[in-house]
């Protein structure tokens, strides 16, 4: 029996969340726990397959859950949980480690950035290199049956289709496992770094000017946008200009997201001015949209006992459905 509908995501809790994590997931996040059941979780399993400081992994928890409340998640609607505190994600991980192939994980682009040149990656963690396998078990160890994720997560989430799909043939259970569907927002999918527009915008960059954290004060965004890489030739009047311009285009496209229009409407308005102009325009927004969401994380951040009673009531209730299910796949692989 295929589940009803109910949505998972998570994000790894690996510094202060920004720019590209709250208009690729979090916007979404929050205008789909009104239709939906949702489930959020702080993936702090994932966030290990890179050497983390313990104490400031356990900071960065407590800032990703406040994040998540101060761009409008409400944990009376959507269950917000840490991943290690539900163990059912570890058991069904290990399980579909069996299920997914060897030559599936090969082919995962993020492994190959992330664990740099063939040298270097003889040094990746086993964990960074089966990621993709855990990202499948969080969402289905719940039947989730869809996943709200920037662009750059579309091809985990493909592997995590492949995955339910083959435990569905292997184990002859048709439809046990939903296939999982991306929630991917049409207009603003992947936000780039402000330094460099080939790269998306990452909390593990090294620079910090390469991104607009949620954190940011006015004039922590200000200097950010001003330094940002633009164009020296005046805005276009239409994409096809853009094209060799990543950087210019970026900047656009955080406009037009922000102000709620197409990126064509946006070349209209602005062709012919300089990107002096857009920078403006953009950190005015910027500033309006950020530094509420930024005095939020703050008053939260100030009342941890609060945030760490959110992720206990939400584990509690997470693992019921995980046991649950976890009740099932057991049977069916045949695990006494
Ligand atoms: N630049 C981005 N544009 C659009 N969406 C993005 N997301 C992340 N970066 C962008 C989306 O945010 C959600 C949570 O991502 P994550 O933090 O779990 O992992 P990530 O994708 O690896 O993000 P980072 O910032 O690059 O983290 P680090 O540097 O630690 O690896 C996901 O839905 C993601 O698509």
């Amino acid at each position: 029996m295929i589940n009803k509908k109910l949505v998972f995501s998570g994000v790894q809790p690996t510094g202060n969340l920004h720019l590209g994590n709250y208009l690729g997931a979090l916007k979404n996040f929050t205008s789909l726990q009104k239709e939906m059941e949702c489930i959020y979780c702080v993936v702090d399993l994932h966030a290990i397959t890179i050497f983390q400081k313990p104490s400031e992994l356990s900071e960065n928890v407590f800032k990703t859950v406040a994040s998540f409340l101060a761009a409008g998640l409400d944990p009376n609607k959507s269950i917000i949980f840490n991943q290690s505190a539900v163990s059912g994600h570890s058991e069904l991980a290990w399980i579909l480690n069996c299920v997914s192939r060897i030559g599936w994980l090969n082919r995962m682009t993020q492994f190959k950035d992330k664990a740099g040149s063939d040298k270097e990656k003889e040094k990746a963690s086993v964990g960074l290199y089966i990621y993709p396998n855990l990202m499948a078990a969080d969402i289905l160890l719940y039947k989730a049956t869809h996943v709200p994720v920037g662009a750059d997560q579309k091809q985990h989430l493909e592997l995590s289709r492949d995955i339910a799909q083959k435990f569905n043939n292997d184990f002859k259970c048709e439809n046990f496992f939903p296939l999982p569907e991306p929630l991917i927002s049409k207009n603003i999918s992947r936000i780039m770094s402000l330094r460099d527009g080939t790269k998306k915008m990452s909390k593990s960059e090294e620079s910090d000017y390469s991104r607009i954290n949620l954190r940011d004060s006015a004039d922590e965004i200000n200097k950010k946008i001003k330094k940002a890489k633009s164009d020296s030739e005046p805005i276009p009047d239409n994409l096809k200009s853009l094209e060799k311009k990543p950087e210019a285009l970026n900047l656009l496209n955080i406009y037009s997201e922000l102000s709620k229009n197409n990126l064509e409407k946006t070349l209209q308005d602005m062709a012919g001015k300089e990107y002096s102009f857009l920078k403006k325009k953009l950190t005015e927004i910027l500033v309006n949209e950020i530094t509420p969401v930024a005095s939020e994380i703050q008053k939260l951040l100030d009342d941890k006992s609060h945030l760490k009673q959110i992720l206990i009531n939400g584990s509690e209730k997470a693992n019921i459905i995980a046991e649950e299910n976890l009740k099932k796949i057991r049977d069916i692989v045949g695990l006494l």
